[in-house]
């Protein structure tokens, strides 16, 4: 049976409905990845080998013999990837890093490199 009042109420639903759809496929709304972000060390004359071997094993789980390898890369070529992590994991990563090599006296830098 016809009904007016039905009728609007259907449209009505159903243009909501499509709203919620549209408003959760706009680019804006599809779900990111997490953007990655590379955690560089610095070379500088101070900080001790065993210290910079120690940092990579201890903040970005390398095994011994790779984080030697990083660091003697670092070493000769004046900065090398630490790690690479989502944002907010990379900013405190660095930060520890930072106060520990403070703490220590000693003036090891780690940056984050934002492109991908
Ligand atoms: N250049 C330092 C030295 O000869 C070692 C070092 C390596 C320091 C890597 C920092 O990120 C670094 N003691």
């Amino acid at each position: 049976m016809f009904h007016p009042f039905k009728i609007l109420c259907d449209e009505r639903r159903s243009n909501s409905e499509f709203e919620e759809t549209s408003v959760l496929t706009t680019p804006k709304e599809v779900l990111k990845e997490p953007l990655l972000v590379k955690v560089l060390l610095h070379n500088d004359d101070y900080t001790p080998m065993d210290f910079v071997v120690e940092i990579l094993e201890n903040f970005f789980n390398k095994q011994k013999e790779e984080a030697h390898d990083i660091m003697l890369d670092v070493h000769n070529k004046g900065v090398g990837i630490g790690g690479v992590y989502p944002r907010e994991i990379a900013e405190t990563k660095a930060d520890l890093i930072h106060k520990y090599a403070h703490e220590c006296d000693y003036p090891l830098k780690c940056t984050l490199d934002e492109q991908s």
